[in-house]
């Protein structure tokens, strides 16, 4: 089973940093482009602007809970500079994103550049690389088609297995509630 890159009547979000613009505007060009070139309406793709790369978990994950839409692209890029600061960046950029997606059910497409230098983020943002932005399009069509297909399987095994969707729903419900009237 997989999903098809037909991406007509679905809804996307698109969370870009505004960090190192000059390569995010460029990633989210092609993203869009590709995005349209599949079937996506302008209408259909929201996109939600952050500072920088470290911000982009928490909206994507907010993005996904209002329920608009089915998969969210996450746009940054990352340069080294001369602090362990980039090694912060990157990695809960990178984390905070898989968990945001763990969380919500909703494909989020990892399109953070970590680059070394100007110059390698420019050949992934449309020189001679490819542009990255078109890749996280594509695989984000993909994996929206593919929750579709496989979200009757997934709520036909949670009528199956009553005991552990309730006890998700408990353990969910405990942790919202302050530890001390738990
Ligand atoms: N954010 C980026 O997206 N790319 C970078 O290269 C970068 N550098 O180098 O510092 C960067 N920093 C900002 C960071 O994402 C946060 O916006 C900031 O720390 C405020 O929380």
């Amino acid at each position: 089973m997989r999903g098809s890159l037909r991406a007509e009547g679905m809804r996307f979000g698109v969370v870009v940093s505004r960090f190192n613009s000059f390569i995010t505007d460029r990633l989210l060009a092609a993203a869009l482009d590709t995005l349209r070139a599949a079937g996506a309406a302008d209408s259909d793709v929201e996109i939600v602007r952050v500072p920088g790369s470290f911000e982009i978990p928490v909206a994507a994950k907010q993005l996904a809970r209002t329920g608009r839409v089915q998969a969210i692209l996450c746009i940054g890029c990352v340069l080294r500079g001369e602090t362990s600061h980039y090694d912060y960046v990157c990695s809960e950029s990178a984390r905070g994103i898989m968990l945001a997606q763990m969380d919500t059910g909703v494909p989020m497409a990892f399109c953070v550049l970590t680059c070394d230098s100007l110059e390698q983020a420019i050949d992934r943002a449309g020189l001679k690389g490819g542009n990255k932005g078109a890749e996280a399009a594509l695989a984000a069509v993909e994996m929206a088609r593919l929750m579709t297909k496989l979200a009757p399987h997934a709520a036909a095994f949670e009528k199956a297995s009553p005991s552990t969707g309730a006890g998700r729903k408990r353990s969910t419900a405990a942790a919202r509630r302050p530890r001390s009237a738990r």
